[in-house]
């Protein structure tokens, strides 16, 4: 019923077509609980509901499922409750854009409807079939009070529609159950399927032994019929891969994206960990003759290299032939309690999609918001050539930062000052940024942003650089985000997040990107080589009372050689 709502009739799609370039602001009445006295009345503002970011009008949000492009639109489903703001009653929402940013609701997908998934529609992946039918596969749940996973496909029931309305299910359902010896609760989130030499694969995430995360993999002459391999592609000790996602990446530094199906001489392996909350990859070789991904890098194996080393869980890629890129989409979960989320109505957000491509190092991925964001660009403000002292910070004024885009470049004068680095600490960036916070002091930083501040700075969220030296003299930079000074709300889960840059900062230069969106911070540390997304609730560094400052903590002069930031306008946001 809540789903209904807001859901719209195709004509109305086509008038919101017309007005999608004008510029509605509308807010909706939240129609929140009546906030008991333990809710404080700044985490049920509309002030604190994110602006650009991805969400339904209410309720309850996780993983991204199944994006894809087709026929001039990008489609994107996801986990949804119609019925509240946690999680429960999943089904499969739908939206669709012309950009990836401004967006449309249309009818739930795919509900709960056949014997083998009855009890939950759970997160699964596009292929494009050769006859030009997009097909999802997904996993369903088939008996109540025990999650027995099994996986499932639907098809687009008109291949002309171009909004993809309606979804069959084929009688040759499930196409995958658990085998014996297989963990039945522990076998879910299909992936998009490639095609080599006359078969499909796709992989399904596990758990073997209680402690072994797997990507099993599944082939298929006709896309029905599915056998699983006795191998899977890959696994580590890691607990439990959800959301598996594998695709090819051209050689480094081109940002060009792949096909799903094109063979490359490198790809990358995702996974979700159950037991961790992140998104971890690694990038390596694929042999398509055994079906085994072998990573680069044997000792970063699921431990170091994050999409996110924030609250970025879920994601998914797909390849964008409109703009021959892979695209990148994560969930973001809340930061504050249940009896928040209830009160204000909803929980979870999208990140803003990132165009991912292969670092020209070759040993990581490099991320940046989708350009068709800037288009949401309005009244930039700009600094340039401008010192910050140790100790010192100024205010970046001219702007309502409260929803902004921020790109900033710093010259470090001298890395003379960094401090010696422990090398207790490199698989473990976030426990050093939990030591050395914002507020303690440095050599070369902390320098960086503070962004949804108040005025007297009782609130600040701190996204900041801090450059330590190893042992041989070699630069080691933490990027960091630091909510512990976000806001006066109790409740809250505030954890410093963070990751180590691998970037030559010998020249001095180094740059930092900050999404501001009202309870959001999304950050690209050095032209996005580590990325970190941060949900905070300030309490008075809301709307017009939010303040932006630059920041530098080190006893090192740091340059802002050039800043600009922009007010964001709000794009469509399925009709709120
Ligand atoms: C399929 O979609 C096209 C385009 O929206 C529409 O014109 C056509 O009537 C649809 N066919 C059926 C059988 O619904
Ligand atoms: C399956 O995995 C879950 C999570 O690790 C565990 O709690 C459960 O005991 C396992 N079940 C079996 C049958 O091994
Ligand atoms: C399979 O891998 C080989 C390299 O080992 C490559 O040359 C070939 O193009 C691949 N085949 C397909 C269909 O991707
Ligand atoms: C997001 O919420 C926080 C606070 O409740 C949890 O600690 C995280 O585990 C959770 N993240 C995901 C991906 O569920």
């Amino acid at each position: 019923m809540g789903a209904q709502k807001w859901v719209l009739a195709p004509c109305a799609v086509l008038l919101l077509l017309q007005l999608a370039s004008a510029s509605h602001v509308i807010h909706r009445s939240l129609e929140a609980e009546a906030a008991s006295p333990s809710i404080p009345p700044s985490i049920v503002s509309p002030l604190l509901r994110t602006g650009y970011h991805f969400q339904p009008p209410m309720n309850w949000i996780n993983d991204p499922n199944g994006p894809l492009y087709y026929m001039g639109w990008y489609h994107l489903f996801y986990q949804y409750n119609p019925k509240g703001a946690v999680w429960g009653n999943i089904i499969w929402a739908h939206s669709v854009s012309r950009d990836l940013i401004n967006w449309i609701a249309l009818e739930p997908a795919i509900k709960p409807s056949i014997p083998t998934d009855m009890y939950g529609v759970w997160s699964g992946s596009a292929t494009i079939l050769p006859d030009g039918t997009p097909a999802m596969l997904y996993t369903g749940i088939d008996r109540p009070n025990i999650n027995y996973q099994i996986q499932n496909i639907a098809l687009a029931k008109n291949k002309s529609d171009p909004l993809l309305r309606e979804w069959v299910k084929p009688g040759y359902n499930p196409i995958a159950v658990p085998e014996p010896g297989m963990n039945a609760t522990q076998f879910r989130d299909p992936t998009t399927a490639w095609y080599i030499d006359g078969h499909w694969r796709m992989l399904v995430g596990g758990l073997k032994d209680g402690r072994r995360g797997v990507a099993h993999v599944y082939r298929s002459r006709d896309f029905k019929t599915w056998k699983r391999a006795k191998h899977p592609l890959h696994s580590a000790l890691t607990g439990m891969w959800e959301c598996p996602d594998f695709f090819p990446v051209h050689e480094a530094g081109v940002q060009n994206g792949l096909e799903t199906s094109q063979f490359a001489a490198k790809y990358v392996l995702k996974n979700s960990l159950d037991l961790t909350r992140y998104d971890y990859y690694t990038v390596g070789t694929y042999n398509n003759k055994t079906d085994r991904y072998v990573p680069d890098d044997a000792n970063g194996d699921y431990r170091r290299l994050q999409y996110d080393y924030g609250n970025f869980y879920a994601s998914k890629t797909f390849y964008d032939p409109a703009k021959q890129r892979r695209v990148l989409f994560g969930w973001a979960n809340e930061s504050d309690s249940v009896p928040h989320d209830k009160a204000k109505g909803w929980a979870g957000i999208q990140a803003i999609p990132r165009k991912i491509w292969l670092d020209p190092s070759g040993k990581q991925l490099v991320q940046w918001p989708v350009e068709e964001v800037e288009k949401l660009r309005a009244k930039p403000v700009s600094v340039a050539n401008k010192v910050v002292k140790p100790g010192q910070n100024f205010e970046v004024t001219g702007l309502q930062s409260y929803q902004s885009d921020v790109e900033v470049s710093f010259e470090v004068s001298s890395l003379e000052k960094a401090e010696p680095f422990d090398p207790a600490f490199s698989n473990d960036a976030q426990k050093l940024c939990g030591m050395k916070g914002a507020d303690v002091k440095g050599g070369v930083g902390p320098f960086g942003l503070w962004v949804l501040a108040s005025a007297n700075l009782a609130e600040k969220t701190a996204v900041f650089f801090r450059v330590f030296k190893d042992g041989y003299g070699k630069p080691v930079v933490l990027m960091c985000s630091d909510p512990t000074k976000s806001s006066l709300t109790s409740d809250l889960y505030k954890p410093t997040f963070a990751g180590f840059v691998e970037t030559d900062i010998s020249s001095g230069k180094i740059s930092l990107r900050s999404l501001i969106d009202r309870s959001v911070v999304e950050s690209f540390g050095a032209g996005g080589k580590t990325c970190i997304l941060s949900r905070v609730y300030p309490s008075m560094a809301i709307g017009q009372n939010a303040h932006l400052y630059v920041f530098n903590n080190g006893e090192t002069d740091i340059k802002v050689s050039h800043l600009t930031a922009w007010e964001m306008k709000k794009p469509l946001m399925n009709g709120a």
